[in-house]
This record gives C-alpha cells, structure tokens and sequence, in this order.
C-alpha cells in the first residue's frame, strides 16, 4: 500500500517534553520544578503509577536538600539544554517539518510568583524556536508539561490555590508574546486528565498537605482551576494574535469490554465516558452532565467564581491533540482476570493483543477507533501529538541500535491513522512520534523505557557519556517522510 505525506500542510514530527530531555535542572535562572523533586526508584513496583510520580512532603524537603543530580533522573535529563542545536539538527535529517516541546515554567518564572520573568530562560527558548526555524520546522508547544516551579508547592497549594489561575496566565501571555513571530500551534496543558491518575507530577498537590481536606475533592478543585487557566489562554491567544491556534490535550485510550456481557459492555462505556471528560469540557466549554452527576454523588461541591462559566465557553479549543499509546480492556469484575502490567490502567489483559516490555498492550487499530470516535464527538481538527514505543534498546557495538520492534510499532499505527485519513472523513493536523532522543520516562522516571529514535548513551543511575546514536526507526522515519515512499 503506497502512502504519500497526506498532504502539503499535513504536520509530521516528534514530540518531547523540557522535564524529559532538559536537564540544566539550575541552569541560567531557572527555579527547582516538581519534575526536580521525582526519583528513579527502582524498588517501587513501576505499574504503581501513582506512587512513582507521587511526593510526600519529607521526599520533597530531601530534594530541597540535595543539589546533586544523582538519582535526579529529571534533573539531568538527556541534557538537551547544552545539546539542542545539534539535536535538532540531526532530527531535521528525517524530513520532519513539526516538533513539539515544553517550555520549563520556572525556567521562565523561577518561583512562579515573580514580578518579572527570567531572560535567560525566555531567550533560550527564542533560540530554539529560531534553530527550528533554520530547518522550516513549525513548533508546536506545550505550556505545562508536569513542569511547575516548587515554590507554588510549597508557599501554596499547587493547583488547588486559584491563584495559580493569574500565575499561570501571567507565564502563558509572557511566552507567546516572546515566542509569537516563531510559534502558531500553542497547546496549554499536557494530558490535563493525568491530574485524576499522577496528582502531584501533574499538578503539584502533595497528599499530606491537605490532611483536612478530602483529597478527591482537592483533585477536582484543582482541576477545575487547571480549565479555567487553559481557556484562558485560549482566550489571549484568540484575542491578541488571530493566527494562532489553541488545542486541548488529553491522554486517549480507546477501552474495550472484556467480553460481550452487557455489564462489561457498560463498564467500559463508563470508563470511555471518564476519558471524554476532560475533552468535552474544553472542547465544549461545559460540564457534561455525567460528571456533573459523579461529582455530586462524591459529594463534590466545585467552587467557582462567576466568570469561570463564560471563561469555559469562550475558551473552547481550536483543536483535540491527544496521546496515544494503547488501549485499555475493561471488567464489571476482574476478580481472577489476568491484569496487564501496566502502570497506566491496571487494566484486564487483552489476550487478542501484544504487549510491551513496559505491559503496554499494543492495538493501532485501537489508533483509528480513537480518530473515528473524537472526530465523531467534535467535528473539530485532531493531532496525534504522541505515539511511540518504550521500549528496552540495545546499542550494538558499532553504535547501531537495531529497534526493529520501535519500527514495527510505528508502522503499523500510521498505517491505521493513514487508513482512516482516507476512509473515516476526519479531520487531522498531524503525527508526533513520542519520542526525539531518548528521554526520561514521565512515570517511571527510567531513561532505560527508551522511546527515540535516536539512542542515548546513559543509564537509569545517571552514568554514561550521553553520546547520541541513531536508531534504526530513525533512519526508518526518514525513509517514510521522503515523498512517494511506502511505510516500510
Ligand atoms: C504521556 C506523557 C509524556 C510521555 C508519555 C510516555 O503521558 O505526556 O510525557 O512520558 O506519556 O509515558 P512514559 O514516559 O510514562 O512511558
């Protein structure tokens, strides 16, 4: 089957995240992140995703007090800081002509309250912009991608203090005016669900900080202030540079029932219904109606102010970007069901498909039921803005590294998202591969569930001479972009 890049203005890149890759963890300004204060730690069974992505308040004072990078894995990244220049310039060989990225919040604001943002941090993603503009690369970038300055942690409530609404607000409009004449394609918050399944490496709330509270409640509340702050920055964004476009981004998996029982059938129609959530609201600018509903039997009771109501309607999304990595199998009742390892759902394992080393199960066309189903939900342009494989690679001894599992992955999801580009009648921006170099795994904090296409020589302890490789989809990629090529 021969396909063709889809057409001219048809976005295919990669994707990474600053507190993936960075490093520079102190570099030229910058605060400490909540990313800063995250170990890898291998005694932690890696599926508890929770427990590796959450803090308590004596592992964050250990942090403050530790100014190594050892064990830091986020701290030092693939130290892409030093590096971009020349990493960029090896990706741009593939022919990719996007690339997503994070801007580090408190490179921007050290402490997120700052009267006046830090320069240095603004002029170092001017370059990066401009390095990408060298190879007519367009940027796609992600405002908070688990990156919050620590001083919000700990001087507020992270994310349940609305305050952070005007902090974030104030982070967002200095980084678009800085970066307007480079950057069109603005995505505020990364995976605003993955609140509700990594409430501190996503959103800074530390459990024992709010031993009077609810902690469900301080969840939603936080949420909500999260949605308040990405329609906001549409807002800007629609107001001030017409141009620009704002998209949502939410974690999508597509969810099976186990069998055909109407009560597995129902389970997993509730769990799709929980993953629409978070999109229904931005894309919508309300409440569904069903969460409302959940809310009230937690006994949730939102606190909103008066505007909030007009602020999620006028800052409905101009896009649905969205992550995809696999799909998700579903019981009533998985007493003595086989569960995945998976550290993303705990899900029933789905006996039809294959999984990864990580316990991932492996379902592209669960890709093209993804596209067909928001496209049906919104009737608004879709970005696949992460797909990819974490995987465990091996560098050969001649610096190749042969992935041809990372190849077949791949593969076989653009070949679904092509079928449906042609078949489905949607609407779609773009792909990311998840994955530039090798980076640091956002919830196991392991460089060694590698996802790039280009292999870095470092290990989950922090040793190696970070030395870049190419990787065997890289040239695959490569090969892919160039016009007429079949997917291989
Ligand atoms: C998504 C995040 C990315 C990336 C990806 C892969 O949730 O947006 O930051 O990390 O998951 O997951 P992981 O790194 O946990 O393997």
């Amino acid at each position: 089957m021969k396909y063709y890049h889809t057409n001219t203005n048809f976005l295919w890149g990669v994707a990474t995240a600053a507190n993936q890759v960075e490093g520079g963890w102190n570099e030229d300004g910058k605060g400490m992140s909540i990313a800063d204060c995250l170990r890898y730690r291998p005694q932690i069974d890696i599926r508890d995703y929770k427990s590796v992505n959450s803090m308590d308040s004596e592992e964050i004072k250990r942090a403050l007090r530790d100014n190594s990078t050892k064990g830091w894995a986020k701290r030092h990244g693939v130290d892409f800081y030093h590096n971009y220049r020349e990493d960029i310039r090896q990706l741009a060989e593939t022919g990719i002509n996007t690339y997503r990225f994070s801007i580090a919040w408190s490179r921007i604001f050290p402490n997120g309250d700052d009267s006046k943002p830090n320069k240095a941090g603004l002029d170092y993603y001017l370059n990066l912009v401009k390095e990408l503009a060298k190879y007519d690369i367009e940027p796609v970038v992600t405002l908070s991608h688990y990156e919050m300055p620590l001083n919000l942690v700990l001087n507020y409530d992270a994310w349940y203090d609305r305050k952070l609404i005007s902090f974030f607000e104030k982070f967002a409009d200095t980084v678009i005016d800085y970066l307007h004449e480079y950057v069109k394609y603005w995505i505020p918050i990364n995976e605003i669900d993955s609140i509700i399944r990594h409430p501190f490496s996503s959103a800074g709330l530390v459990e024992d900080r709010f031993q009077n509270k609810n902690f469900s409640n301080v969840i939603y509340q936080s949420m909500h202030h999260q949605f308040v702050a990405a329609a906001r920055v549409v807002q800007y964004c629609h107001n001030n540079y017409p141009n620009m476009k704002v998209g949502c981004m939410v974690t999508r998996t597509m969810v099976y029932p186990y069998n055909s029982d109407p009560q597995n059938v129902l389970q997993a129609s509730k769990v799709m219904r929980d993953v629409y959530a978070f999109s229904d609201i931005q894309v919508r600018g309300k409440y569904p109606n069903f969460l409302l509903k959940q809310l009230e039997e937690k006994n949730i009771r939102l606190k909103m102010e008066s505007t909030d109501e007009e602020d999620l309607k006028k800052g409905s999304a101009d896009f649905v970007a969205f992550s995809y990595y696999s799909s998700v199998c579903t019981a009533y009742d998985v007493t003595g069901l086989k569960v995945t390892k998976a550290n993303r759902t705990m899900g029933v394992y789905n006996k039809y498909l294959p999984e990864s080393d990580w316990g991932w199960q492996i379902d592209p066309i669960g890709l093209r039921l993804s596209l067909i189903d928001l496209y049906d939900r919104y009737q608004k342009p879709l970005f696949i803005v992460e797909n990819g494989l974490g995987a465990v690679d091996e560098l050969a001894s001649d610096g190749s590294v042969h992935d041809d599992y990372r190849i077949d992955y791949l593969s076989k999801h653009i070949k679904q998202m092509l079928i449906s580009l042609t078949q489905d009648g949607i609407e779609l921006m773009g792909y990311c591969i998840w994955g530039t170099t090798d980076m640091i795994s956002a919830s196991s904090n392991q460089i060694s569930k590698r996802y790039g296409l280009i292999y870095v020589d470092l290990d989950d302890e922090g040793n190696g001479s970070y030395k870049r490789y190419k990787k065997d989809s890289f040239y695959w990629y490569k090969k892919l972009l160039s016009f007429g090529s079949e997917i291989p």
